[in-house]
C-alpha cells in the first residue's frame, strides 16, 4: 500500500518544477500590427525575460485569433530581408530575448477577423519544459518597417 501511494504521488512531484518555470519566464512590451480587412497574416513581437537559473526555449504557441502560429526569424540575405521558420527560440538563463521587427517574431497565419489598433490579443506560448505563457499583445498601427 505504501508503494502504491508513493507511485501515485510521483506525477504531482514532477509538476512542481514546471509551476516554478511559469513564473521564471515573463513577457513585456508585446504588440502586433493591425490587419486591414482581407489580410490574414501578421506578426507578434515581445521581449521575453527568463529570471530562472535554467535556459528555456519557446517551442510553439497558439492564439484564438488565428489558425496557426509559427516561430520565425528574419535575416538579411543577398541584400533582401528573408523570413523563415525556426524550431525554437532560446531564452538564456537570467537573460532575455527580443522579438522585434526585422528579427525573431511570432507569425500568425489565417487571422480570423481584422485586428484593430487599440485592441489586445492573447497569444499563448509553449515552453520547452511544457509550461504555457499567455501574452497580451497590443494591436498597433502599421508603420514604415513591416509593410
Ligand atoms: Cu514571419
Amino acid at each position: 500500500m505504501a508503494f502504491l501511494l508513493a507511485v501515485a504521488a510521483l506525477p504531482l512531484g514532477a509538476q512542481a518544477p514546471a509551476v516554478t518555470a511559469v513564473t521564471a519566464v515573463t513577457a513585456r512590451d508585446a504588440f502586433t500590427f493591425e490587419t486591414p480587412a482581407g489580410r490574414k497574416v501578421t506578426a507578434v513581437f515581445a521581449i521575453l525575460e527568463n529570471r530562472g537559473p535554467a535556459p528555456r526555449a519557446v517551442v510553439g504557441g497558439a492564439t484564438a485569433v488565428a489558425d496557426t502560429l509559427e516561430l520565425h526569424e528574419m535575416k538579411r540575405g543577398g541584400g533582401m530581408m528573408q523570413m523563415s521558420p525556426v524550431p525554437s527560440i532560446d531564452i538564456p538563463a537570467g537573460g532575455a530575448v527580443a522579438l522585434r521587427p526585422g528579427g525573431l517574431h511570432l507569425m500568425l497565419f489565417g487571422v480570423r477577423q481584422p485586428l484593430v489598433a487599440g485592441d489586445t490579443i492573447t497569444v499563448t506560448l509553449t515552453l520547452d519544459d511544457g509550461t504555457r505563457l499567455p501574452i497580451a499583445a497590443e494591436v498597433r498601427k502599421r508603420q514604415g518597417m513591416m509593410r
